[in-house]
């Protein structure tokens, strides 16, 4: 019997949570991988410094390119050169709250990004390369009644990352039924880690509370303390990413926990599981959470953090996943935050 070929990923958005996720798990099913890097004065690899050796810039299974999806040339080059079995798109300014800030950036990278990907692979005619697009919960915004959101639940985006996401999400299914390529969107609630960028909600949450508790903060100030999010955990989200391009035909899939939990209520399970005892007092804009012990004002509420247009409740209902992608999260919220917690305090 003659050997099986070994199939090859290229990974826009490799330095990402994710793109470090997902090609842990690739080179466990031993892939290999060109992941892109985008050029920065300052180290962007922290991510994949344990498995891409950074220092020389080369790895026998784990190749790195400078690209960036805004330059459609480089990227057609990049695809071209590769010409991989699967192409997956994490690439995005994928911060919501940034989104108002610089929301031409955020449509060029996040929107267009998707589309200049798609058309090469359309141009270069690689009739063999799947194409996964990291399509995002926030495409839903706005909804109706508070029940688990699925393939078929209409969206109706709250900021320009949420409308580039419902852009490159029907660039994707476009490509897929006007020129036949096998394109599929991964619908994926909030996933978080302890390789979740600062900036994000969880990760504030476990390194503010954490700090707090070691002395070398005094409070976290937070936003809208009434979201409610359904979080899972970015290691569970890296395999779904790999099964939905696995399946034998192109499609659209929910993935999430169909579990739920308001910001409020993760900043009171990260702080019991450190030992602190909460008590919120105060309502809107005042509202603070107290420390038990001390009686220190260790959480206030920044109107800074708040978005002109909030998406309030988001919980997905994965079943068909379930069902055909044999996909279910394997880590607990509690676990996650365990894990999110454990590497924290070795921060430290
Ligand atoms: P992330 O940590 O912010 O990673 C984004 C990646 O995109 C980074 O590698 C970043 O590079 C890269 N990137 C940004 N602009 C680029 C450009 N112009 N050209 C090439 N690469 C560029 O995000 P994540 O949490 O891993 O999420 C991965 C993808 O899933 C994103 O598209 C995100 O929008 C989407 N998504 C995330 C979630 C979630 O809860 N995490 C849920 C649904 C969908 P640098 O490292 O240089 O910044
Ligand atoms: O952690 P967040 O910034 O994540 P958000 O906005 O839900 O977006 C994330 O999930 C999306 C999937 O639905 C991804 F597509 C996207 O790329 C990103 O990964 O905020 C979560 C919630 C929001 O409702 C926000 O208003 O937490 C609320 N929040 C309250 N205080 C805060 C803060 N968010 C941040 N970032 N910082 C705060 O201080």
């Amino acid at each position: 019997m003659g050997k099986m070929k070994r199939k090859t990923a290229l990974i826009f958005g490799i330095t990402g949570q994710d793109g470090s996720y997902l090609a842990e798990l690739l080179l466990k099913k031993n892939y290999i991988i060109h992941g892109v890097k985008r050029r920065s004065s300052s180290a962007n690899t922290e991510r994949i410094d344990h498995i891409f050796d950074s220092f020389n810039f080369s790895n026998k299974n784990f190749f790195i390119h400078y690209g960036d999806i805004s330059d459609g040339t480089s990227t057609l080059n990049i695809i071209n050169k590769i010409k991989p079995n699967e192409i997956y798109n994490l690439a995005a300014q994928s911060h919501v709250r940034v989104s108002f800030d610089i929301p031409e950036y955020t449509a060029d990278i996040t929107a267009l990004g998707a589309l200049r990907i798609l058309e090469a692979i359309k141009i270069l005619k690689l009739k063999k390369t799947k194409y996964y697009q990291a399509s995002s919960s926030e495409m839903y915004g706005l909804v109706k009644n508070r029940k688990s959101l699925n393939e078929k639940t209409p969206f109706h985006p709250r900021s320009v990352y949420g409308i580039s996401k419902v852009f490159a999400y029907h660039a994707t299914v476009h490509y897929r039924e006007a020129y036949g390529i096998f394109a599929s969107n991964g619908i994926l609630f909030n996933h978080e880690s302890p390789r979740r960028g600062p900036t994000f909600v969880t990760k504030k949450i476990v390194q503010g509370l954490v700090r707090i508790k070691k002395g070398l903060q005094k409070k976290l100030s937070l936003g809208n303390l009434y979201a409610v999010r359904d979080w899972g955990h970015a290691k569970d989200y890296a395999v779904s990413m790999w099964k939905i391009l696995q399946h034998k035909k192109p499609d659209d899939w929910v993935i999430a926990t169909n579990k739920d939990q308001t910001v409020k209520k993760f900043v009171d399970l990260v702080a019991r599981k450190l030992d602190i005892k909460i008590i919120w007092k105060g309502k809107g804009i005042k509202e603070k959470g107290i420390d038990k012990k001390t009686g220190k004002v260790i959480v206030d509420v920044d109107s800074k953090h708040f978005r002109p247009t909030e998406v309030d409740f988001l919980r997905g209902d994965f079943s068909k996943a379930r069902r055909n992608l044999k996909w279910k999260p394997a880590i607990s919220t509690n676990d996650l935050i365990n894990d999110m917690i454990e590497e924290e305090l070795s921060v430290y």
